[in-house]
């Protein structure tokens, strides 16, 4: 079997998303996303210029092989451009070798681990009173475990707060919009946020509170230390990322667990957070991280050090992404949490998909394949829309380290 054709897509039905297209001389074809919010025409323009030419006429079957090439032949690794061109290639072989073999992906990966991938919703809104709300219609939906942000006041917006209630979308403008923060009043109000919470819900549900890379160590310290009594499940990139040690810190001072890595493209991001035990979950995805073969990779080295993975998904990763994630999720013996956020109804007819939501679970689906599809017709007519992600500004107009 040959690669005969690799269509890049771009489209966006309520967002932009990148898909690579892959189809073989005997018809098979596989699908990968390389969706970079705000920088979703470099991948694109990696792939076109520099991926699809050398992948006319090589085996699909060769899942490793073409992963090292791509990796090794660039010269310039990593980063997250590379690394997702990487992906949608990688993820759309796994995609064709679960077609010819007959079975989803997650039979290839070496089967299940477990009955269903247990999914996180995002509760967003200005208010404790609103949050409360938003997070009781989670509840009652089935979700085991929510992640929770709320405006603070004195500030006028906050990041990861969303315009809309069930679906999410940071990247506003063309131009970066801007944005201040203020750590000392964020700091004052977040713990008054998860006591409320946790006295209204009580100790079952699991909470989560990301952090969006805002603080300091020691402030992040404070912040896991307030939070000890509410026992969350875990606290989200508390810190810039870049610094693997800036991480001990942190864990000298706090048990509020810790989950990192939606920033992450390689295992070299990650892996003395992982071998010093600094965090607790590992939230790289498959878009982001060069596809399923990689991250995969990720995950077994963070299972050797009691780091469970804890994917990415918000609604810029495209339901491709969403599907392979779930069958790596299924097959993994360290999976933690899989962060879930809806994707519009535009989003989910551009992409049919089996898998599907039951009971606080995410289930693949039992296609061949990943079990996901891209329909060109449709994506044709959302054309491109440019669209970034905001920046932060201190009080005094300083930038913000995010
Ligand atoms: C967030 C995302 O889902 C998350 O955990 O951090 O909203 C993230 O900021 C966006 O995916 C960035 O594109
Ligand atoms: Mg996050």
């Amino acid at each position: 079997m040959r690669i005969v054709e690799a269509r890049v897509i771009v489209t966006s039905p309520g967002r932009n998303f990148v898909t690579l297209k892959l189809v073989t001389d005997q018809g098979v074809t596989g699908v990968g996303d390389a969706t970079l919010n705000g920088r979703e025409l470099a991948v694109a323009a990696y792939l076109s210029e520099h991926v699809v030419p050398a992948l006319i006429g090589r085996d699909p079957a060769r899942i490793e092989d073409t992963w090292q090439y791509l990796y090794k032949g660039a010269y310039w690794r990593r980063g997250p451009v590379t690394m997702s061109a990487i992906a949608a290639v990688d993820t759309a072989l796994w995609d064709i070798k679960g077609k010819v073999a007959g079975l989803p992906v997650y039979q290839l990966l070496g089967g299940r681990c477990r009955d269903g991938v247990t999914v996180y919703g995002h509760a967003n809104a200005a208010t404790v009173e609103e949050v409360l709300v938003e997070i009781a219609r989670y509840a009652d939906l089935g979700y085991r475990a929510v992640r929770v942000q709320t405006g603070i006041p004195g500030l006028a917006t906050t990041y990861g707060v969303g315009r809309d209630r069930m679906h999410y979308e940071p990247a506003d403008a063309a131009v970066p919009s801007e944005a201040r923060w203020s750590t000392e009043r964020y700091l004052a109000h977040v713990p008054t946020v998860f006591a409320a919470v946790r006295s209204e819900f009580g100790p079952d549900l699991k909470l989560l509170h990301d952090v969006h890379h805002r603080l300091t160590p020691i402030e992040a310290a404070r912040l896991g230390k307030s939070l000890e009594p509410h026992a969350l499940t875990w606290l989200e990139d508390p810190v810039p990322a870049e610094l693997q040690e800036g991480f001990r810190l942190i864990r000298q001072h706090t048990t509020t667990p810790i989950a990192v890595g939606e920033v992450f493209n390689t295992v070299w991001d990650c892996h003395q957070l992982i071998r010093e035990q600094l965090i607790d979950y590992i939230r790289a995805t498959v878009v982001h991280a060069g596809g399923i073969s990689h991250l995969r990779r990720i995950f077994d080295l963070a299972a050797m050090h009691h780091v469970r993975s804890g994917s990415h998904g918000a609604t810029d990763l495209s339901p491709v992404c969403m599907a392979a994630a779930l069958h790596v999720d299924l097959s993994i013996p360290n999976f933690g949490l899989q962060e879930y956020m809806r994707h519009t109804e535009e989003t989910d007819a551009v992409f049919p998909h089996a898998y599907h939501f039951a009971d606080g679970y995410l289930h693949p689906g039992e296609e061949p394949g990943l079990g996901v599809d891209i329909d060109e017709d449709l994506a044709a007519r959302y054309p491109y829309r440019p669209a970034s992600l905001p920046v932060n500004r201190l009080e005094d107009g300083t930038m913000h380290s995010w």
